[in-house]
């Protein structure tokens, strides 16, 4: 097979931008070891930067998003037993969308089929080889057969534990990484909203935030410890470590209803710099990856493959690399906002295994600074916006 634009990975990186690339004309085929089934199943993110939602809405992409996505003006914070609202739109003249990650996904997958994409689902054993050439080349396994594409380019969008990044030889990547000491136990859970915002809730058990996906079902999530599983909590525990960690004086309460999804995700910060070697171009979670304090990682994966669509665009155009050459650059000084703004959010909120009586108080420091300060509101806002 021969084509412009390699693709490894169709999670939102990988088929945005294989959507993208068809808007300017360039061809690509996007390779994906999961099954179409699987990966438009996956729950992951749920919060849409503004400039996600308009990207989506402008490449032809953002019709049921616009119809079923919930528009949010503002969130709370919730500490020391209160509640106070960063109004986002007020501050910034901005909002975010909340819709699933895998709602964009089953999108995009209907727009490139439509369009007559190529997407091969379960790929295996997928190599890259010459990416140091002008020829690179994708191996890989499906349907019983060896096959390999011959592309200009081969964009990297598999994810944390895929294949591109290590396919650069180690000299050349610098990587930068921090772990946290704990992570996040995830639920989806069939009722109604307790709250018409997300609620960040700090508390001395630790954080706890309360999300949701639509009218009937609402995602929760509380800290926990990474090594932690889920069979060490039934539903009863679950509800009550939430109703300790959310309880306010102020008469709200947690709406309960059927658990119907349970998970524990880790919490790390990456980065790999550059974000490009030869003709190979990381994107996404490949690159980089945030704590989910911040609600970051998808609305970082879809601004790498804005600017990357855009370069080989104008390459396909006027032959110049210009915007090639300056990708990871660019890239990665939306990446660096992003990396310490979700390092910010994740420090102030959570409550770490060596903390002191000290540091508990300036973390309330903080974000008493934050609902006292306008200054201090706007600097959270303009960023969990983006
Ligand atoms: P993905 O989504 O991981 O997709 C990579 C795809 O590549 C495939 N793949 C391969 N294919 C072929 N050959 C191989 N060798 C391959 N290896 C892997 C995989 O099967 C997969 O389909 O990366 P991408 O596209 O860069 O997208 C990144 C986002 O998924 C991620 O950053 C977000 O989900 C992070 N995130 C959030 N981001 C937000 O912007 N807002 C949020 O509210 C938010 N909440 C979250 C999150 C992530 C979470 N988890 C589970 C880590 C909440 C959670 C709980
Ligand atoms: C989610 O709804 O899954 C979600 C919301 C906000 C975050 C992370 C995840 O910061």
């Amino acid at each position: 097979m021969k084509t412009q634009v390699a693709i490894v990975g169709a999670g939102p990186a990988g088929l945005l931008l294989s959507h993208l690339l068809h808007l300017e004309g360039v061809a690509s085929v996007v390779l994906e070891s999961r099954s179409r089934e699987e990966i438009e199943a996956t729950i992951r993110a749920g919060v849409l930067e503004q400039g996600t939602v308009d990207l989506l809405e402008q490449s032809g992409v953002g019709e049921r998003m616009k119809r079923e996505g919930f528009v949010h003006e503002g969130i709370y914070l919730r500490f020391a037993g209160r509640s106070h609202r960063i109004a986002l739109t007020e501050l910034t003249g901005r909002a975010i969308t909340v819709y699933a990650q895998h709602e964009v996904i089953k999108d995009l997958v209907a727009a490139r089929l439509a369009a007559g994409g190529t997407l091969l689902f379960g790929v295996k054993d997928a190599a890259l080889y010459d990416l140091d050439s002008t020829a690179p080349k994708t191996r890989f396994h499906w349907n019983g057969k060896v096959h390999e594409i011959e592309s200009d380019f081969v964009a990297g969008c598999d994810g944390f534990h895929g294949i591109s990044r290590p396919s650069i030889p180690s000299r050349h990547r610098h990587e930068f990484t921090r772990s946290y000491p704990f992570g996040w136990f995830g639920i989806l859970v069939e009722a109604p909203p307790s709250t018409d915002e997300l609620i960040y809730a700090h508390h001395e058990r630790g954080f706890a935030l309360v999300s949701t996906r639509s009218p009937q079902i609402q995602r929760l999530y509380f800290q926990c410890d990474p090594q932690d599983e889920v069979k060490n909590w039934p539903d009863a525990r679950i509800w009550e470590e939430l109703h300790t960690r959310l309880a306010t004086g102020e008469g709200w309460t947690l709406g309960e209803g059927r658990i119907f999804q349970k998970g524990i995700i880790a919490m790390r910060s990456f980065v790999v710099e550059p974000m490009r070697y030869g003709r190979l171009f990381l994107a996404g979670d490949a690159a980089h990856i945030v704590p989910p304090t911040g609600a970051k990682g998808l609305n970082l994966a879809v601004n790498d493959v804005r600017v990357l669509a855009e370069a080989f665009g104008s390459f396909y155009k006027t032959k110049n690399q210009a915007l090639l050459e300056s990708y990871s650059s660019t890239a990665l000084k939306r990446v660096w906002r992003a990396e310490h703004f979700s390092w910010w959010m994740t420090s102030m909120l959570h409550r770490f295994h060596d903390d002191t009586p000290f540091q508990h108080r300036i973390q309330l420091a903080e974000l008493d600074y934050i609902v006292s300060s306008r200054a201090k509101a706007i600097t959270l806002a303009e960023n969990y916006v983006g």
